[in-house]
């Protein structure tokens, strides 16, 4: 799937592209999954490492401007698997964590995902 294909938002019970690698029903490289989360590397990279993870159960996480209460949990887990993986990815030197969020935010895929950068020296932005 490329940008210019515009925004893929999932309708109420539709699954979303995200929700189809966890199916299996698209192929990708995974790199980590656990109960609650799958790691697979991005169709279209833009550095050397370049992983996408999600919760593997959307449960209205669109988008993280939509997060309530119920969600803090697996923000938490989250926030350690990409600790884990990025070990694994052997990112010592360093990486980034980056959330796109919504329109402005460059959002493409309505299932809500991080991204790991890393692999080179990353540019300011
Ligand atoms: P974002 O702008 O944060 O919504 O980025 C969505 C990312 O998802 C983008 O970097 C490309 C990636 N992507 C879209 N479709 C697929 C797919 O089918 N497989 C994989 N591995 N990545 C995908």
């Amino acid at each position: 799937m490329s940008e210019s294909h515009g925004p893929h938002i999932p309708k109420d019970g539709e699954d979303s592209i995200f929700d189809k690698i966890v199916k299996r029903e698209i192929p990708s490289t995974i790199v980590y999954e656990d109960d609650l989360v799958m790691a697979f590397r991005d169709i279209a990279p833009k550095a050397p490492t370049h992983i996408l993870f999600i919760p593997k159960n959307r449960d209205g996480l669109t988008r993280m401007f939509v997060a309530e209460e119920r969600h803090k949990a697996i923000f938490g887990h989250m926030l350690w698997a990409a600790s884990e993986i990025a070990r694994r990815e052997g990112l010592a030197e360093g990486w980034r964590l980056v959330i796109n969020d919504g329109p402005n935010g460059g959002q493409i895929v309505y299932h809500l995902h991080m991204h790991i950068l890393g692999g080179q020296k990353l540019g300011d932005f």
